[in-house]
């Protein structure tokens, strides 16, 4: 693969709504920019050249005529191109599983969710009639960028059908625990289909730790701080908290019809001498409005010297109103509203002022811009943009935000006045605190909140994601140069059949053979026997033999086999073909009872977790155990370990899923030198897999082959995929 400057791709921007809306009204369509938290966001890319958008206009239709005139429109005048859905789909892939399986779900709320086979299969339907759509437009060179929870199967489809392209995919809702999403009965699907992608994002960096850890346990895929390794690829997970356009925000402050609007709410307000709490949402389950409500309840019972004081706006702007939790959800809300007014309204004081619809943004400025508070407390929420619109919108800097610990963006406000939601006495007392707040502690914690608005705004946003695939990339475009592909493979063949004096260096487990759970388990097999016995035979070859097992162990699986062997790390040599075994070095086994107790203690307390006792040598293995507690543990002991053995002659060193103890200076690096001193080889050839090995391929000369079976940061000058790969090239050689 070329290292990519991207110079000619367009960035293809993928969701489940376009950020333009089409509506048919007295049989003509109108065309409008959608509202939501996604559509904003996306918007400042479309200054860009060369960005498209992929994704449902808004309106079902089975007339061809209509959608060529759709699309047609869409295409020229907004750079969009429509996925059409029918409504069976949009009720079961919108309706049905996005909204009444994965929302729910992904905002915890665990008893919500359906689970219905149909609606999957239609998910994975349309997800497919979306990737056929991108096939059109896009081509290998382009940037993908798929966006939400609608799409999460979108990012493996396009690895498959573009292999080199550049794919990234950013979640707009929370990505839960796993103890939660393992729920889901497809969720080995879901976490398949988002590893397609080169970067996943998330708002916050608990999401992408919940998504990390769920694709472990759940697929098995480890990651090194945030870098999954999926075949021959780096997958990065990472968070991108997503801004709003602030300057956007500031400018039509400026202006004078927004002005005015302002000016007029205040002066209404002022002659009416009320204190402004607002809020603003979408009507949906996850934005706390209950529970607000509850909250506003409990302040007006147990502060009544705010009676007449304060009027709570609260604009709810109808979402998903065809699923029956929404419309449940309406009549809640509904009543306790009417319950409020009910009980504290009097004839001139509405507590509070409900508003079911939409606003244009002309409206909806001057009322975060007039509110004295902005009362956000979502159960669970992403990121939330409104809590940002509302500080972004303080001309001259007061105003209080209230805002729920549940919110991605308490990482980014640290200044509000943050309440748990479930509690109406937080709610209450956050108000009263708000209402009571000086002007002075106001602006300084609204200037603080603004600063980082501008420092990551939409633009940042977008363009650090964008960077950050570019970046992923190039990283694996550099990898790919270290791969062994066919012509090196070529090249290899040739030189080793060009040589006359040959040496082979080969480790043993993770290159000859893969690893299995306990370690007496990973016996070499007929077919690797064969390929070794004939390299062996070759007189041309001296065949080496390397592991860091203890060497009864050798012996008993690869005895017979006409080589050299170095067993316990370089320990142990057997020299020659059927020679005895000779110490490297004369070593000691009387520290191994005293560390005995430390690692058996890591043995009971990690289940599936094993001490091996070797000669001179004790190891910890932790392949079998749960890998997220395994990883903690293991550096625990290597730590502890480290310290208690510095300054005697004892090292301890961390290799693939082992923490091992030895003697100092024994490593395969010492272990194999006295091979590499015994002739003056025309070929060498070194395989390893792990950090062990990284000491053998210090010690090669230049010329030699180093390969790194696996992936990761290495000395050695090529890698290959997998014990598998490794075996089929040593087949080759062996029939040479
Ligand atoms: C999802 C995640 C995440 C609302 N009412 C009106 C109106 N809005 C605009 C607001 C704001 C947006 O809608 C709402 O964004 P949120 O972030 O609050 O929430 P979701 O719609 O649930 O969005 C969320 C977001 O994606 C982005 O990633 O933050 O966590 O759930 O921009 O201004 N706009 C206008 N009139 C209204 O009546 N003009």
């Amino acid at each position: 693969m070329e290292n990519k400057n991207f110079q000619e791709s367009k960035i293809i921007v993928v969701s489940n709504r376009l950020p333009v809306s089409v509506t048919k009204k007295n049989k003509s369509f109108n065309f409008q920019q959608s509202p939501g938290g996604l559509a904003t966001g996306l918007r400042s890319l479309k200054q860009k050249k060369k960005t498209i958008f992929i994704g449902w206009p808004g309106y079902a239709t089975s007339k061809e005529k209509e959608k060529d005139m759709i699309e047609a429109k869409l295409k020229e005048e907004y750079s969009c191109y429509p996925v059409f859905l029918t409504n069976k789909e949009l009720e079961r892939y919108y309706y049905g599983f996005s909204n009444k399986t994965l929302w729910p779900l992904f905002h915890y709320f665990s008893a919500e969710p359906t689970f219905e086979e149909s609606e999957w299969e239609t998910y994975k339907k349309v997800n497919q009639k979306f990737f056929k759509k991108v096939m059109e437009i896009g081509g290998p060179q382009d940037i993908y960028w798929v966006h939400d929870y609608h799409l999460m199967l979108l990012p493996s489809l396009l690895r498959k059908g573009l292999p080199q392209s550049a794919v990234g995919f950013f979640l707009h809702i929370p990505f839960p625990s796993s103890e939660i999403f393992r729920i889901l009965p497809w969720r080995t699907e879901v976490i398949d289909g988002l590893i397609g992608a080169d970067l996943i994002g998330f708002h916050a960096y608990e999401y992408a730790r919940h998504f990390l850890s769920s694709a472990l346990r759940l697929r098995g895929y480890e990651h090194e701080l945030g870098s999954i390794r999926v075949d021959n690829r780096i997958v990065k997970v990472e968070n991108f908290p997503l801004g709003i356009d602030v300057k956007q925000f500031k400018e039509l402050l400026e202006q004078d019809r927004i002005e005015k609007q302002i000016q007029e709410f205040s002066e209404r307000i002022d002659a009416q001498n009320k204190r402004i709490i607002l809020s603003v949402d979408r009507l949906d389950y996850t934005k706390g409005i209950p529970h607000r409500l509850k909250g506003f309840e409990h302040f007006l019972k147990n502060y009544p010297k705010w009676h007449g004081k304060v009027v709570y706006i609260m604009l709810c702007v109808p979402s998903r109103t065809r699923v029956k939790a929404y419309s449940q959800l309406k009549e809640e809300v509904d009543r306790l509203v009417g319950e409020i007014n009910g009980r504290f309204g009097t004839p001139d004081w509405m507590p509070v002022y409900y508003m079911y619809r939409s606003l244009p943004l002309e409206k909806l400025l001057p009322l975060y811009s007039v509110a004295d508070i902005a009362l956000v407390t979502p159960v669970r929420d992403g990121m939330n943009l409104v809590a940002k619109e509302f500080v972004a919108s303080r001309k001259d800097h007061t105003g209080v935000l209230i805002l729920s610990e549940t919110a991605g963006a308490v990482a980014e406000l640290g200044e509000a006045i943050t309440i748990n939601v479930n509690s109406k006495k937080e709610i209450a007392q956050a108000l009263n605190q708000a209402l009571k707040m000086n002007q002075k502690e106001q602006k300084k914690r609204i200037k603080a909140m603004e600063k980082r608005l501008w420092d990551y705004d939409v633009y940042t946003w977008t363009q650090s994601f964008i960077d950050r695939i570019k970046d992923v990339k190039n990283i694996q475009s550099q990898r790919e140069h270290r791969k062994l592909n066919e012509n090196l493979k070529k090249k290899l063949v040739s030189d080793y059949k060009k040589g006359d004096q040959r040496l082979l260096l080969l480790d043993y487990d993770g290159t000859l053979i893969s690893f299995s759970s306990r370690p007496e388990q990973a016996q070499p097999d007929l077919e690797l026997l064969r390929i070794l016995i004939a390299l062996a035979k070759n007189p041309q070859n001296t065949l080496v033999l390397i592991s860091g097992r203890d060497r009864l162990t050798m012996e008993r699986w690869l005895g017979d086999i006409p080589c050299s062997m170095v067993a316990e790390h370089g320990g142990w040599l057997r020299k020659k073909p059927n020679s005895k075994w000779e110490m490297l070095q004369p070593l000691s086994t009387e520290w191994k009872e005293q560390l005995k107790p430390i690692i058996k203690t890591y043995e009971v307390r990690v289940p599936g977790s094993l001490v091996e006792e070797k000669e001179y040598a004790l190891a910890w293995h932790y392949r079998k155990s749960d890998p997220e507690l395994g990883e903690i543990k293991s550096c625990e002991l290597f730590d502890h370990l480290s310290e208690f053995l510095a300054n005697t002659d004892l090292q301890v060193t961390h290799g693939n899923k082992v923490v091992e103890i030895r003697a100092s200076g024994i490593d395969k690096g010492n272990g194999v030198k006295y091979f590499l001193r015994q002739k003056n080889w025309d070929f060498c050839l070194a395989m390893g897999d792990d950090w062990t090995d990284e000491d053998l391929f210090k010690v090669l000369p230049p010329k030699a082959y180093s390969i790194k079976v696996g992936y990761g940061p290495t000395q050695a000058k090529y890698d290959l995929e997998s014990p598998k790969s490794c075996r089929n090239l040593l087949r080759r050689l062996s029939k040479k």
